[in-house]
């Protein structure tokens, strides 16, 4: 068989039969585990009840699915504001794990699980990693941080539970990452896209090409990429790269993933609900049309999740994947709401700036963008690397590549960036999200 054997020459694993139920089936799921969810924080989480009771709200007003649009949101604020355990709905002998994110601004939040709500956050990761053709036998190297960060454990829970398996590698230490990939024998890899681009580059000098190696799926999330980049890392390592999101707030990776159709990523709905916010008015948005995402747990029980307000910008995709699934698919998440940065009054987000750099030969997909104020008018700088034999070129070359890039960024961007050309490997590299952009305004 091929290294790109398709899932479907293969039985899928048992434990993905949620992923295809019958939508009436899988709506009355919903509906009871939505009715269980909000029974128990109401019961248990003091501010969600105070938010049921301003609006004058029960858990009995929720008697459809629709009804959840009546129910008070939750934002990281509120985990901020009730930090370490203040939304937390089981006393600390149940919860058996706690991970949390670092927040911009100091503390991190905290969030907790108890043996149940690992069991399901297993399943998820399991169902995740059979998506994208993974089974019993695969040798997954988990390169995601292990630690507070769910990248790590969420992973590797969901590996060792499919069969396959797991390298709890952890993040860093590249030489030591390619040397395992090529003496283990890896045949998948977990990290996030802007660190497997760093062991591409790094992999001539391990004497390492990507093609000769088993390795066949890249499990990629945590931060915003684009499908500029996916046709990048795919073209130069010859992986199939698959996208997986999520968040801890909800429960860490494994919200939702990519299937062998590679056309954005199922929600797990059986277990997160997802609904799309206007951006501006917070009504519903139809079908294919791009708001916040909005994801209430059912069923999670250490820190059940009402219409969480996840910052994260897509679209929802309700037409049947050729896959079979009936769970509903995101649009690739390529930007936050609190990404985006304004530059002249224009909104700009990193990812556009991908997108416009990738489409330019001779750039490569590692850069920077720096924002400064001069004479009170704000300068964007995008450092791009370039492919050492530009570099070498002549001087008209790099020029011409720059007004190149310069133009690409304006077409697609809409704003007049200062471009610089830097030699490969300059830009620092991130063993797990990338830092895109360097805000030196504020200062
Ligand atoms: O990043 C969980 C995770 C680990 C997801 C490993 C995927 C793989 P946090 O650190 O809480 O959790 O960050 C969550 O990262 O709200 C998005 O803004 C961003 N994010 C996560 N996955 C993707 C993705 C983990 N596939 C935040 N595409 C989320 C774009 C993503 N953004």
């Amino acid at each position: 068989m091929s290294k790109h054997a398709k899932n479907s020459e293969r039985n899928f694993h048992p434990l993905s039969a949620p992923d295809f139920l019958p939508l009436p089936r899988l709506r009355d799921l919903q509906f009871q585990r939505l009715k269980a969810t909000v029974q128990r924080a109401y019961d248990r989480v003091a501010l969600f009840r105070q938010r049921m009771e301003e609006r004058d709200l029960t858990p009995r007003d929720v008697q459809s699915l629709d009804d959840l649009a009546k129910l008070p949101f939750t934002g990281k604020n509120d985990l901020r504001d009730t930090y370490p355990f203040g939304l937390f709905a089981s006393p600390m002998r149940e919860i058996v794990r706690l991970h949390a994110s670092s927040g911009t601004t100091g503390k991190p939040i905290v969030v907790a699980y108890t043996q149940e709500d690992v069991q399901v956050w297993t399943n998820v990761m399991l169902r995740s990693l059979a998506a994208c053709g993974l089974h019993e036998g695969d040798i997954i190297q988990n390169a995601y941080g292990y630690g507070l960060f769910t990248g790590g454990l969420g992973a590797h829970y969901g590996a060792e539970a499919l069969g396959a398996t797991v390298i709890p590698i952890s993040g860093g230490n590249t030489p030591r990452q390619l040397m395992v990939m090529k003496d283990f024998g890896v045949t998948a890899i977990c990290c996030t896209p802007s660190y497997f681009l760093h062991l591409i580059d790094q992999a001539p000098e391990a004497g390492i090409q990507f093609k000769d190696l088993p390795l066949r799926a890249g499990i990629f999330g945590a931060e915003p990429w684009t499908e500029a980049m996916r046709r990048r890392i795919e073209a130069d390592s010859g992986i199939k790269a698959y996208d997986i999101y999520g968040l801890s707030e909800i429960v860490g990776p494994g919200v939702a993933m990519e299937c062998e159709c590679q056309a954005g990523p199922h929600i797990f709905e059986d277990y997160f609900y997802p609904e799309i916010l206007h951006l501006k008015t917070g009504k519903p948005c139809a079908d294919g049309e791009e708001g916040e995402l909005v994801l209430t747990t059912l069923g999670k029980q250490a820190m059940p999740m009402i219409r969480y307000r996840t910052r994260d910008i897509t679209a929802l995709a309700s037409e049947t994947c050729e896959c079979g699934r009936t769970l509903r698919r995101i649009k690739r998440i390529g930007r936050r709401a609190d990404d985006m940065f304004i530059i002249r009054g224009i909104n700009v987000y990193p990812s556009q700036v991908e997108t416009a750099l990738l489409k330019v030969e001779g750039a490569l997909p590692h850069y920077q963008i720096v924002l400064t104020r001069e004479e009170d008018l704000d300068v964007m700088e995008v450092q791009v690397e370039v492919t050492p034999e530009v570099f070498n070129d002549t001087v008209g070359a790099l020029e011409a590549l720059r007004l190149k890039l310069t133009k690409s960024l304006e077409t697609i961007v809409g704003v007049r960036a200062k471009v610089r050309l830097v030699q490969p490997r300059t830009i620092q590299r991130s063993e797990g999200k990338a830092k895109r952009v360097i805000d030196q305004r504020k200062m």
